[in-house]
């Protein structure tokens, strides 16, 4: 029979079977040792089992496996039953969800993934670069577009809007995507490189098929959504519609209210991790353990983990983000490899010779560490790297 199996964090009370007992009762048949012998027969199959309680000093860890046959294969379904009421009884955190096959079969996974995101990049074997528009809000459109070209020139991969920025009267939707589009058009006759757009996906939840639909016939190449404040169900839908034929990137936005607390909520590697993969995020924007905004380096790389390990799944895109600057780069692909997506606002506006510099300092820093070298001497034959790491300094990584 199908399960799932849900691990949590307690308080060690002491008292750690019976509490995880009473979970596993609780949350599927309610009670157990008083019922007579012909309902515990029928019962049997929808009761969820213990099937590890381990004391860690002050901590503790229960494992409960729940019948799949008590929910529908559905995200909401699934929390509603490990953690739905449980979330509000005191200092409790979900750790983790382990799906069967059977049970993940349910779920559509990344339409593109890491594969089909490379392809329409054309990029193989290396990192992808992603750079984001930077102060925005109120501006008029023909500063998004010498944004925008500045940022193509840096022959980035990706160029994703601000997750702050909607629907809007001086840059709306109808104006903004062919606008942007006509842009990378033509520099992409000056570089050869053709950068590809990732629109913001806004607005109520009842509108976002049919404002995704038209972004995508406007042009949008990739679809950037804020997937925590809607929910993951509705990423999934907008994954299933097979007239939104482009990738989707989910932003961490509003997950920290979710998954910061060390002792409630959800673990951050599974709701950036392996929800957004069974949802169907293309690509997952995180933290890195380093930025601005910093998760811790161990959840960071179990995030990662869940977002590329081989299963039915096509595997998601990882982009540690935060504050990332060309002299992290050694730093990022030493933890996560190259099967990430190098993204950064501030550390590519921010460069002393603009965002087409800092385009080129990260696509330098990039090779570097591919071809063994150190960013110092790659900066000797790359000004752009050089102010970069003249302004923020680098991380060398010993190999
Ligand atoms: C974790 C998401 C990062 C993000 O969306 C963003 O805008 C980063 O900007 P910078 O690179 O920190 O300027």
């Amino acid at each position: 029979m199908s399960r799932l199996i849900a691990t949590y964090l307690v308080n060690n009370d002491h008292q750690l079977a019976q509490r995880a007992e009473s979970i596993a009762l609780g949350l599927t048949v309610g009670t157990w040792t008083n019922l007579p012998l012909l309902e515990k027969e029928q019962l049997q199959k929808h009761k969820g089992e213990v099937v590890l309680v381990e004391e860690r000093e002050e901590k503790g860890i229960i494992v409960i496996s729940y019948p799949a046959i008590n929910f529908s294969a559905d995200i909401p379904a699934i929390l509603t039953t490990v953690f739905g009421k449980l979330s509000l009884d005191g200092e409790i955190k979900l750790l983790d969800l382990t799906f069967s096959d059977e049970l993940l079969k349910a779920f559509p996974g990344p339409a593109f993934g890491i594969k089909g995101i490379r392809k329409l990049a054309d990029a193989h074997d290396r990192p992808l670069l992603m750079s984001i528009f930077k102060g925005v809000i109120g501006k008029p459109l023909r500063e998004l577009e010498q944004q925008m070209q500045a940022q193509a020139l840096g022959k980035v991969d990706f160029v994703k809007d601000d997750e702050i920025l909607f629907e809007n009267e001086l840059s709306p939707l109808e104006k903004r995507v062919p606008a942007l589009k006509k842009v990378l058009d033509e520099t992409s006759e000056i570089t050869g490189k053709r950068t590809r757009y990732a629109v913001n996906l806004t607005g109520r939840t009842a509108n976002l098929k049919d404002q995704a639909k038209r972004a995508v016939e406007l042009g949008a190449d990739a679809l950037l959504f804020n997937v925590f404040t809607y929910g993951l169900d509705v990423l999934q839908s907008l994954v299933e519609e097979k007239e939104i034929p482009v990738p989707i990137m989910a932003h961490p936005s509003f997950s920290g209210a979710m998954a910061a607390s060390s002792t409630y909520g959800i673990s951050y590697s599974l709701l950036l991790g392996k929800l957004l993969r069974i949802a169907g995020a293309d690509f997952s924007l995180f933290p890195s353990p380093y930025g601005s905004v910093a998760l811790d380096r161990n959840e960071a790389l179990a995030t990662a983990s869940f977002l590329t390990e081989t299963n039915q799944l096509n595997r998601t895109f990882p982009v540690p983000s935060a504050g990332i600057h060309p002299g992290l780069v050694p730093l990022l692909i030493q933890d996560f490899g190259k099967e990430c997506v190098i993204n950064a606002g501030g550390g590519v506006h921010g460069h002393p010779g603009g965002a087409a510099s800092g385009g080129k300092a990260f696509r330098d820093a990039i090779k570097a560490v591919l071809t063994n070298q150190t960013l110092e001497e790659a900066s000797l034959n790359s000004d752009e790297l050089h102010q970069a790491l003249t302004k923020w300094g680098s991380t060398e990584v010993i190999r």
